[in-house]
């Protein structure tokens, strides 16, 4: 198990899905999108790799939606046999890396200095040898073009410890179908409302019906206040169709089904008191 570990819009689950070869982990361009550990299983020769996508981290978590995201990467930390620490090498570090580098400093730690291909050449060198002093295993790479990515696996392989395998050859990931579809529609609003919007909302996947190449599925997107679903709507109900098209079109690609999606929004202020991974 490999945790990947580092600070809010570092990369981590554009990684994760190029590393795993599969979209297991929803991308979005603001912080915070993942919530939850996602793993992207990969089975290479006669090793198992699994990533361990976790929430960026949040110096102090508050209300119950960033403590659980916190606890999370608490019990990945416990877990792990690896230690992947994603830094966007493009902007500043912030403290909470630091801290976290401290803390992995004794561990088995690669350092991926990541988003590379926004980053001139001659600054990286000089980059890699001020992490050196974490840990001397550093990778440059980039999530968006691969670069980098082949160097990762091949060193991650010598140094996975020997156990047996967790997963079945062919797994991709540890969520359910309909939670990996729930996180398709999330990754929607993430991309299509803005401002804090997406932040108070959380998609459950209620019914999944599949019958010959044909999928049917009913979400509902909970909100904490009316006015948060008066924008996911939008004027006549224009946004929320285009989240709909999207995931629908997205998921029929991943799944190579002919995908019918309804969603429904529903305001529920306390649908962060329920959350849980399934
Ligand atoms: N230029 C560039 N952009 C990248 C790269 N990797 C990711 N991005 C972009 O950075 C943004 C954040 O990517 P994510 O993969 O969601 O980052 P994350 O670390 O998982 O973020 P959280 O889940 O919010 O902690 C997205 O807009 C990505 O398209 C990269 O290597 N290069
Ligand atoms: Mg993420």
């Amino acid at each position: 198990m490999v945790a990947v570990l580092g600070q809010a819009n570092a990369g981590k689950s554009t990684l994760v899905n190029a590393l795993a070869g599969e979209k297991v982990s929803i991308v979005s361009a603001k912080p915070h999108t993942t919530r939850y550990d996602i793993y992207g299983i990969i089975c290479q020769d006669d090793a198992q790799i699994i990533f361990v996508d976790t929430p960026g981290l949040i110096e102090r978590p508050q209300g119950p939606l960033q403590s659980f995201m916190a606890k999370m990467t608490t019990r990945t930390v416990r877990e792990a046999d690896l230690f992947m620490v994603v830094i966007d090498a493009s902007r500043k570090i912030p403290e909470s890396t630091l801290t976290l580098l401290d803390r992995l400093k004794d561990k088995k730690l690669m350092i991926v200095l990541n988003k590379v291909d926004q980053v001139p050449k001659d600054k990286l060198l000089p980059m890699a040898q001020h992490y050196q002093s974490w840990s001397p295993w550093i990778a440059m790479t980039s999530g968006k073009t691969g670069s980098g990515l082949a160097f990762v696996m091949s060193s991650l392989m010598e140094q996975m410890p020997e156990a047996p395998w967790l997963f079945d050859e062919d797994a991709m990931t540890q969520i359910s179908q309909r939670m990996w579809a729930a996180e398709m529609t999330r990754e929607k609003l993430f991309q299509c409302v803005h401002q804090e919007v997406p932040y108070h909302a959380h998609v459950v996947t209620d019914e999944w019906k599949e019958k010959k190449r044909e999928l049917t599925l009913r979400q509902t997107i909970y909100v904490d206040d009316p006015r948060y679903k008066k924008w996911i709507l939008g004027y006549q109900g224009q946004r929320i169709r285009l989240i709909g098209e999207k995931s629908r079109m997205e998921m029929s690609e991943h799944l190579d089904k002919t995908v019918h999606l309804f969603l429904n929004v529903l305001v529920d202020p306390s649908w962060s008191n329920h959350i849980r991974t399934a």
